[in-house]
């Protein structure tokens, strides 16, 4: 495929400029928005235990990771139940603790209750692991925690920008061990994935520097079509091909850096850009080889 050869654009050091002021100044939203957005990752049986784990939801919002956990009893205290969450929080079996037979090497563990109530005075904490054992001496503690008496649900908040190796999934086992030494697990076997970037991540319309133009991206890849014949509709775009190289996201925006593949007679020519995703505004900004300004 052959294009139009493009010219530098020095708008997009200025967009790029006026994009990073606005972030700076954006408020965030607020940590106790709690009231929607939930995922349900299981329904897990009654299983007689005290309270007993009967569904657990999650849902990120930003750099932070809400976990919600409902019980079929209702608690009274923070002394009497007590949940442990393992999490696997690079999605590799060989790094963090292993658990056998579980698939998960947890990197972090998460306490909910009675071991956040008596060692730190919080409703829960985070401990990193060391292989064996566990980071006891720099415990990392919620952005948001919610709990009530009596209640049968908590919910816990984290920036996970405080874990390091977060990748684009975490693997997790919940375990409550208010029974000790009988544990009720969620899931029974195997683990269980939060994923923490959508399957379609974004997509926008805009105008580029060639003509209409349509950004569509996925988890890990996508595809820049630009229609340099308005006349025609939708028919023969030049399509361009993007992997996504990483994701950085606030409350504000997410900063995606990608490649694209800008192929000049057919043959690969894959080349660094960057996306600037205003999720105030709902404006997209490619800066690359192609420029591209669009709504989401
Ligand atoms: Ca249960
Ligand atoms: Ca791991």
């Amino acid at each position: 495929m052959q294009v139009g050869r493009e010219k530098y654009c020095p708008l997009a050091s200025i967009v790029i400029f006026l994009i990073l002021a606005h972030i700076a100044i954006s408020p965030t939203v607020s940590a106790q928005n709690i009231d929607s957005g939930w995922i349900l990752l299981g329904t897990d049986p009654d299983e007689g235990r005290t309270f007993d784990l009967k569904q657990i939801y999650y849902k990120v919002e930003g750099n932070l990771l809400y976990i919600k956990i409902v019980f079929y009893r209702q608690y009274t205290s923070l002394t009497t139940f007590d949940i442990h969450i393992f999490l696997d929080v690079d999605d590799n079996v060989d790094t963090g603790y292993y658990m056998p037979n579980r698939e998960l090497g947890a990197d972090y563990s998460l306490y909910i209750g009675n071991d956040g109530y008596y060692r730190y005075g919080t409703l829960s904490f985070i401990w990193k692991s060391l292989g064996r054992g566990w980071d006891t001496s720099n415990p990392i503690f919620a952005e948001y925690e919610y709990y009530s008496f009596p209640s049968d649900t908590t919910i816990v908040c984290y920036d996970l920008s405080k874990l390091e190796g977060v990748g684009n999934r975490i693997r997790a086992i919940f375990i409550d061990t208010s029974d000790y030494p009988i544990y009720d697990y969620f899931p029974e076997t195997g683990n269980i994935v939060m994923e923490l970037i959508p399957e379609k991540l974004v997509e926008a319309k805009g105008v580029s520097t060639s003509g209409l133009a349509k950004l569509t991206l996925e988890k890990d890849r996508g595809v820049l079509k630009i229609y340099p014949y308005p006349w025609l509709g939708d028919k023969l775009p030049y399509e361009f091909e993007i992997k996504i190289i990483s994701i950085t996201r606030t409350e504000a925006c997410m900063i995606i850096n990608i490649q694209m593949n800008y192929n000049i007679h057919g043959k690969e020519n894959w080349l660094p850009a960057i996306i600037i995703v205003d999720l105030i505004s709902n404006k997209l900004f490619l800066i690359g080889p192609i420029n591209m300004i669009g709504n989401i």
